[in-house]
């Protein structure tokens, strides 16, 4: 049996999904991702821009990067990737939720079903107040530029690399129009902060719930950052198997894991998610 037919046979017996996505998601869509080729970071690692102690030092250099990601999400349409995890998203026969990576919005521009979506690192058009006497958040501003200072931020990944193009003092930076004094940021999840708790119980609801998931599908995401990669493992302790989507799988064999028969444990699809996942799901 080829490797496509028997990952459908498994799948139409699945009654409970879970999709993993990455920013590989929405490349064919023109969003850089974060590592390997293509990477946003080439000139600032991700330790640089997306850390609480960057902000920390430098929020106008932040705040530009963040700026131009805003504005290239804002332009990107979802690609058939995200609309075929927009139709498993509403199937009645099965349990299924999406966790994505990803804070760019497509999917939910995709018209996922709302119920069946988390995002795991939060979103661009999310802002919070970083006062913390102050509980303001906005959960959706599509506002762009955010404040004048910000304007012309969009070229700065024109040669693949970020390079910021001014020094902006705190004051032109957006502020929280609650309190009036603490800087907005955006509602991201950056490194060393904790995921949403609301979120983490979801996702371990769903889990506990729907005890054995029967498939994870593992979407452009390198699978390098915690805790979002632990859940493959928790689905796998759980018996469930995992199918992987990328165009760079350095361990095809070990994902498909063939028994003595020579049946795939577990399926690899190397190429754009934006293709093999639709053509995996038909
Ligand atoms: C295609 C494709 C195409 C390309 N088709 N595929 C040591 C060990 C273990 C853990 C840690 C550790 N040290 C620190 C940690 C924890 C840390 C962590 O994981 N660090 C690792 C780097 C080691 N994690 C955290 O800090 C998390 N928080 C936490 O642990 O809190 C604990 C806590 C508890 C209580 C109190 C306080 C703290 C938070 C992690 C937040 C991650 N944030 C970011 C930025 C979000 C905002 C933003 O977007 O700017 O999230 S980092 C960045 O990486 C972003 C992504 O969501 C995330 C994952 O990246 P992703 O999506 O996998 O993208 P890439 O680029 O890595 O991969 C793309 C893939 O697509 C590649 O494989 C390509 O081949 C493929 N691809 N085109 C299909 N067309």
């Amino acid at each position: 049996m080829d490797k496509l037919e028997s990952f459908r046979n498994y799948l139409k017996n699945c009654k409970s999904i879970i999709s993993l996505c990455g920013a590989g998601l929405s490349a064919s869509s023109g969003l850089p991702t974060f590592r390997g080729s293509g990477g946003l970071w080439k000139n600032y690692s991700s330790i640089d821009l997306a850390t609480p102690d960057a902000f920390h030092t430098d929020a106008g250099l932040v705040w530009q990067f963040y700026t131009f990601r805003r504005h290239a999400a804002l332009k990107a349409k979802p690609n058939n990737g995200h609309k075929a995890l927009s139709k498993l998203s509403y199937l009645e026969n099965i349990n299924y939720l999406t966790l994505t990576q990803n804070v760019d919005n497509a999917s939910r521009i995709a018209k996922h079903n709302p119920k069946k979506l988390l995002e795991l690192h939060g979103n661009l058009f999310t802002l919070s107040c970083t006062n913390f006497m102050c509980t303001f958040k906005e959960e959706q501003n599509y506002n762009h530029p955010l404040t004048p200072a910000l304007a012309d931020c969009e070229d700065e990944f024109s040669e693949g690399s970020f390079q910021p193009v001014k020094e902006i003092p705190e004051s032109e930076l957006p502020h929280c129009p609650r309190c009036n004094t603490g800087l907005l940021r955006p509602g991201v999840v950056w490194f060393g902060e904790p995921l949403p708790l609301k979120v983490i119980d979801k996702v371990d609801e769903f889990l506990v719930k729907n005890d054995p998931i029967n498939l994870i599908l593992v979407i452009g995401t390198s699978q390098s950052v915690w805790p979002a990669a632990a859940y493959i493992d928790r689905v796998k302790q759980q018996g469930g198997k995992v199918a992987v989507f990328n165009t760079e799988i350095p361990d095809m064999e070990t994902v498909e894991n063939k028994n003595a028969k020579g049946e795939y444990q577990g399926w690899a699809f190397k190429g754009d998610a934006a293709i093999t996942l639709p053509l995996a799901l038909e």
